[in-house]
């Protein structure tokens, strides 16, 4: 099927998930802005634009000021910002594809745009409230009636969508492959980071996130930003990086090995990696998304202990005492699709009922519950070898092999990171089969 009959069904099947939502609330229509470009403080430069998710859930286009409008039951209306202006562009539309899917309305004038808006009843608007006030639209702003059974829809990603995360993989594959064979051949992570722009065409409505590329200790660096600019010694690369196809993200984190790392890192690469498969291969419909989590947490436990970091204590009593968390303080991962964190399944139902849990060892998990069919999300288990979590535990000289655990820090860490959707069957991993990962 054509990517723009997929668009098709995928706005019906939203505008039959919401009807009911919309009906049994207290307004006659919702209201979604594409979103305003967000200026930079004491300064006339705008951040690059990011869309609205919802606007983005509905709606392919790139660009500030558009409003959806929905009623129950109505085919979704757009209103489609055009003015004329010598600063900046706003393309007319060009009859492609997804405009069949609304009744659409050009505007020239923001005034009217708005007041047209303001012609459908007692309105939910889902947006920032300082657009709504900036317009003095009288809206309500992101009420939780309207706003929880949107994002709880939200988990269950449509053929459309699963159609434009596989571009996004695609186009990802290709920036890990060449980011591979520069790491190989001695290139620092500011060239890989040009090269893996370029490749995946990276402006900025295609990109959802920076690209980590952390060569050596960097690696261990959950969140590492910089891309340096000197030459050093490649022994490991840490490449977490995806791209945006028409709002929908891949997020893919591979790690390449020298052939100089010592064994024991070797070792633990390879174990996380197979480690990360068969996690991939539980996450299927049905399972606990807490049990998988401990699952990836017993699995990194086993590694540390088999590889002598940590001592004298059986895997239970590694996590038990929090052994494990100084080398793996993340959870499992997150959904993905219009947002790379993607929201929904926080939510048990439509109307807002969560069971995240408030404590444990998990204090900060995004989700519970069971994988339902059409989530789709990553697993990304790790483990680092980072300063600030090590320092915390150095006291502690009995339980850890200090003089191993210095030798590995000039590794970074390892993670390994896939696109899995969950389906009625199998799962599916998206991104393993276009970016094996390198042993
Ligand atoms: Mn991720």
């Amino acid at each position: 099927m054509s990517l723009d009959s997929l668009y098709h069904q995928h706005v019906k099947t939203l505008a039959e998930r919401v009807a009911p939502f919309i009906e049994e609330s207290s307004f006659d229509s919702v209201v979604i802005s594409s979103g305003i470009a967000k200026r930079f403080f004491q300064d006339d430069c705008d951040a690059p634009l990011r869309i609205n998710p919802h606007f983005a859930h509905w709606c392919p286009i790139y660009g500030p000021h558009h409003l959806i409008i929905l009623k129950a039951g109505e085919t979704p209306m757009l209103l489609y910002y055009h003015p004329s202006d010598y600063w900046e562009e706003f393309a007319p539309l060009s009859g492609e594809g997804w405009e069949q899917s609304f009744d659409i309305e050009s505007f020239s004038e923001l005034k009217a745009m708005w007041k047209r808006a303001s012609e459908f009843g007692n309105t939910a608007f889902i947006g920032e409230k300082k657009e709504a006030d900036l317009h003095k639209s009288g809206f309500s702003v992101n009420p939780e009636e309207i706003v929880l059974p949107f994002n709880w829809g939200r988990k269950f990603k449509t053929d459309y969508e699963i159609a434009c995360t596989r571009v996004a993989v695609d186009r990802a594959a290709a920036g890990h492959k060449k980011a591979e064979q520069l790491f190989h051949q001695g290139a620092t992570e500011r060239e890989i980071y040009w090269a893996y722009s370029q490749i995946t065409e990276a402006v900025p409505k295609n990109v959802g996130y920076e690209p980590i590329i952390a060569l050596n200790e960097k690696g261990s660096i959950l969140h590492y930003r910089d891309t340096r600019e000197n030459k050093v010694d490649n022994k490991v690369l840490l490449l977490d990086a995806g791209n945006r196809y028409r709002h929908y993200n891949s997020d893919i984190t591979r790690t390449i090995l020298a052939d100089s790392v010592s064994d024991t890192f070797r070792t633990i690469h390879n174990r996380l990696d197979k480690a990360q498969q068969e996690l991939c291969v539980e996450a299927k419909v049905g399972a606990s998304y807490l049990s998988l989590n401990m699952r990836a947490v017993e699995e990194v436990g086993k590694i540390l202990i088999d590889a002598g970091i940590i001592k004298g204590n059986s895997v239970e009593q590694a996590i038990e005492k929090k052994l494990v968390k100084h080398f793996f303080p993340h959870s499992l991962g997150h959904l993905l699709g219009v947002q790379v964190h993607d929201v929904g399944a926080e939510l048990l139902d439509p109307m807002g009922k969560t069971t995240l849990p408030k404590s444990g060892y998990f204090p900060n998990l995004r989700f519970s519950g069971v994988l339902e069919e059409g989530y789709l999300l990553t697993v990304e288990p790790g483990i680092y070898f980072n300063p600030v979590l090590l320092e915390q535990a150095r006291s502690n000289t009995n339980e850890f092999d200090w003089p191993l655990i210095d030798g590995l820090m000039q590794y970074g860490g390892v993670r390994i990171e896939d696109n899995v959707l969950i389906t009625s069957g199998e799962s599916e991993n998206l991104s393993r089969p276009h970016i094996p990962q390198p042993l």
